[in-house]
């Protein structure tokens, strides 16, 4: 079985993200995302509109996603390709080439980004900001 694990934060979910999630699964036949936490966020310096508990929540019921594990720190990449018995990483091209020091542990994959959208992106055409004021 080919295992593919990407990361991120997964905020306001849309069709860039659900795309990046459908061709990572294409790569192999199991998905493991490994999903921010909202202090990771902080670290980030984001700060995600649904919690990391929601953003579990919903990715776990997306077709092309096998499980969920939480992503808390830069450095745990290498840890979860070993413990995961991982063979392809994937992650949207606006990380490329940051990620390649994991090419001594498994496939590292940059897929074309979605254009015309991003959370950030929706949250600006709705008047959001990353401030405070908007938390429900
Ligand atoms: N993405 C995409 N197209 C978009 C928006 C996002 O392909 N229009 C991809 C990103 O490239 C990333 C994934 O969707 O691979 C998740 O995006 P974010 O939630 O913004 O993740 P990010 O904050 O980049 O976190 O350790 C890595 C970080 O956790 C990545």
């Amino acid at each position: 079985m080919k295992k593919v694990i990407t990361y991120g934060t997964f905020d306001l979910l849309h069709k860039g993200h659900i795309r990046l999630l459908k061709r990572a699964k294409e790569l192999g036949d199991h998905l493991t995302v490994c999903v921010s936490s909202d202090e990771f966020n902080a670290e980030k310096g984001k700060r995600a509109y649904t919690s990391y508990e929601d953003r579990k929540y919903i990715l776990e019921a997306i077709r092309y996603v096998d499980e969920v594990i939480p992503e808390t720190t830069w450095d745990q990449k290498i840890k979860d390709v070993q413990k995961y018995d991982i063979d392809t990483f994937v992650m949207g091209d606006d990380w490329k080439g940051k990620f390649d020091f994991l090419e001594e542990y498994c496939e590292v994959v940059y897929l074309p980004r979605t254009a015309g959208v991003s959370t950030t992106k929706i949250k600006k055409d709705l008047g959001l900001s990353d401030k405070e004021d908007w938390k429900a």
